[in-house]
């Protein structure tokens, strides 16, 4: 029966749109589809604070608490459990707080025949800012129906960790053991803030070998179809997995349903292993040359890094400091690598030191690397001791804004890389 009315309400929810299209003529003919344009936020919660982040609400009654308003399911009672957070009062706050801040752009009601006079009349929606909520939305709602789920468009850009929904009044239980219920409420990210990354920027494999590739991506349940520059190269199935065909180099991209990208580079070579051949990245005191110096087998990596300050001249690893007419200090550049050699597929860390050699404050001082051959930055893992790593940084140019170093302050940047053929 469940279904059955379910079925009618669907249908009755259609019909009405339609009449409502018809009638507005063909300026909107085409509704938007809500939902494919947001996606829940908070994880399918099991108790207050798990999985992950807080649920809270001022009141509640025994067992109608916080969390059960984000538990997955949109029913006050279903399969012999509560599952609504309630509260005997007809007022009350409802929140959830995320790990991280997250710009939520709407939120959600949902309820499924739980009783009409328990569900909020007036209410404000807010995210809590560090010291303050700040209302985003305020609404007044008196005509629920029975299976009923609203999306609330809110026009917010701000990122906050926590929201609630602060209700003033129901819509008139006041007898009840629990005269205010939510049965389910979604904060929801636009799907267009999604971001996708993957676990490896390269790999080595045989021919014939698989490895397994994982694309994270942000919300979760994008989903992720994959694709191979060259399959006669390697090829990738449906769930990451690359298999090596003959030897060369082909890219593997992950792509969102959004069309984000992110792409890891297969090399495979042949089981004799008698291609591939060792690298050698070589510290600052032997950054003397630019070019390779070997053939298939070896080669060296160069690479210099360099800084430059607003009122600085432009200097970099052991090339000599050129001034300019305005400079009025000078920074030095000391790179260094933690391995004297290292071979396909190695991980190593470049350390980068920027010293103000000068005598007066070096102001905004931006580091600028470029990967040499062979090497692709790991931009996530840099650490610096003073400043951000720019946005704009990739596996082959990493940009760190470290901002003013004082007369003789240094920073120290360090790049984890990873070295491929
Ligand atoms: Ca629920």
């Amino acid at each position: 029966m469940k279904n059955l009315k379910y079925y009618i309400h669907k249908i009755a929810l259609v019909f009405f749109m339609a009449l409502i299209f018809g009638v507005s003529g063909n300026i909107n003919a085409k509704a938007e589809d809500i939902s494919n344009k947001y996606i829940n936020a908070v994880p399918i919660m099991t108790s207050n604070t798990g999985p992950s982040g807080i649920a809270s609400c001022d009141d509640n009654w025994n067992n109608t608490q916080a969390y059960k308003a984000f538990d997955g399911v949109n029913s006050y009672y279903y399969n012999s459990s509560y599952h609504a957070w309630g509260t005997h009062n007809t007022k009350g706050k409802l929140s959830y707080e995320f790990p991280q801040k997250k710009v939520i752009s709407a939120y959600a009601l949902d309820y499924n025949h739980s009783s009409l006079t328990e569900r909020p009349k007036e209410w404000t929606f807010e995210g809590w800012d560090g010291s303050k909520w700040v209302v985003l939305d305020s609404r007044t709602v008196t005509d629920w129906q029975d299976i009923d789920k609203r999306i609330f468009e809110i026009n917010n850009t701000t990122a906050y960790t926590k929201y609630q929904i602060n209700i003033a009044s129901n819509n008139g239980a006041t007898s009840y053991t629990v005269n205010l219920s939510i049965d389910e409420l979604e904060l929801l990210e636009k799907t267009n803030n999604s971001s996708i990354s993957l676990d490896k920027l390269s790999m080595n494999l045989n021919v014939g070998e698989s490895q397994q590739l994982t694309a994270t991506t942000t919300p979760a349940s994008v989903g992720v179809t994959w694709s191979s520059s060259d399959t006669s190269v390697a090829t990738v199935d449906s769930t990451g997995k690359v298999t090596g065909v003959k030897e060369g180099q082909a890219i593997i991209t992950a792509t969102t349903a959004d069309g984000l990208t992110a792409t890891c580079t297969a090399t495979v070579t042949n089981t004799s292993g008698t291609s591939g051949g060792n690298t050698t990245p070589t510290n600052s005191t032997d950054n003397t040359g630019g070019t390779s110096t070997g053939t298939d087998e070896t080669s060296t990596i160069v690479n210099i890094a360099h800084a430059k300050g607003d009122n600085t001249n432009n200097a970099g690893g052991e090339v000599s400091i050129i001034f300019h007419g305005t400079a009025d200090t000078t920074l030095s550049v000391v790179k260094t690598a933690d391995v004297k050699e290292v071979w396909v597929g190695d991980k190593f860390i470049y350390t980068i030191v920027v010293t103000n050699t000068g005598s007066k404050t070096a102001k905004a001082v931006v580091v600028n690397d470029t990967a040499p051959n062979h090497i692709q930055f790991i931009p996530s893992g840099i650490t610096t001791t003073q400043g951000t790593v720019d946005s704009t940084s990739t596996p082959s140019n990493i940009v760190v804004n470290v901002g003013d170093i004082p007369p003789s302050g240094t920073v120290t940047i360090k790049v984890p890389v990873n070295v491929v053929l």
